[in-house]
């Protein structure tokens, strides 16, 4: 098998809202449509944040699991859930997320300044997360907003061990206003600071998303597109459906000779539960 791009779609996010961005996939019906065109495009792995009846985000227990498992029902894809959920969110309904058993869960390395907003990552709660996720043999995705924070991971994996299944997998936030920006240069020295062996993707905010994936694709990396990171394809050219950033990413990787890779193919590299 020659070399393939995990695609990771993030369909919806916590920031925009359904009134000001239509196509935002908001209710469970809209999210599963949304992942079976992202599946049939390319993506492997779905980054997941719900939101209620009157489309604000929500971290309820039972409307998750509800959501991990029609996923589950109608894709192949691999479920992963955002423990980050929105700004204001406390810090134990975002660990409680854990306990709707997703395949993976994100975790950031570390608090950083989010446009207005903070987005608060303090080192104790980093650790409840991981040694959490370890127990309910979930995987993370590290989220790496900023340079300092791929230290903090490495102090995470030197305290308190490897994730569930033993691989390391990250992913590189760029272009946040008060994070790293989305820019080559920046992402070949988040790379290059990375554990060994770690799997990363890439994913820009805004108008660095595709500085971002062209520099990813060159770097070796793998991608994460969708509404919760872009709702523009270029300027003045609204995103319709997920699946239009998702078709564009696999494009772009079999343009770079790393055609998607499957679900199947990225269960085997992120060694989730089976
Ligand atoms: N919504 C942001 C505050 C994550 O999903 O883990 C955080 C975020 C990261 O989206
Ligand atoms: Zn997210």
């Amino acid at each position: 098998m020659g070399a393939t791009t995990l695609i990771t779609v993030a369909p919806t996010g916590a920031e925009s809202a359904k009134a000001d961005v239509p196509a935002l996939p908001v209710t469970l019906d809209e999210l599963v449509q949304t992942a079976k065109e992202c599946e049939a495009a390319g993506a492997a792995v779905i980054h997941v944040h719900i939101r209620d009846d009157d489309a604000r985000p929500t971290l309820d227990l039972s409307r998750l699991r509800d959501t991990v498992t029609a996923l589950r029902e109608s894709t192949g894809l691999i479920v992963q859930l955002s423990t980050g959920g929105a700004v204001t969110d406390p810090y134990e309904d975002r660990l409680r997320v854990l306990d709707a058993l997703p395949d993976m869960c994100s975790l950031t390395c570390g608090t950083v300044n989010f446009g207005d907003d903070v987005f608060m990552n303090p080192w104790p709660f980093m650790v409840k997360l991981h040694k959490r996720a370890q127990e309910l043999e979930v995987v993370p995705e590290f989220e790496l907003f900023d340079l300092g924070q791929v230290t903090a991971l490495h102090r995470l994996l030197d305290k308190y061990g490897l994730p569930y299944g033993g691989h390391v997998h990250c992913d590189l936030v760029m272009g946040v206003p008060g994070g790293m920006p989305g820019d080559a240069r920046t992402l070949v020295a988040a790379v290059e600071a990375l554990p060994p062996g770690a799997t990363w993707s890439a994913t820009g905010i805004g108008r660095t998303s595709l500085p971002v994936m062209f520099a990813a694709l060159s770097a070796g990396g793998h991608l994460r597109v969708g509404m919760e990171d872009t709702v523009t394809l270029a300027k003045g050219q609204p995103v319709t459906a997920n699946a239009q950033l998702v078709v564009r990413a696999a494009q772009a990787a079999t343009l770079a000779q790393r055609p998607p890779m499957s679900a199947a193919d990225a269960r085997t590299l992120l060694n989730t539960k089976p």
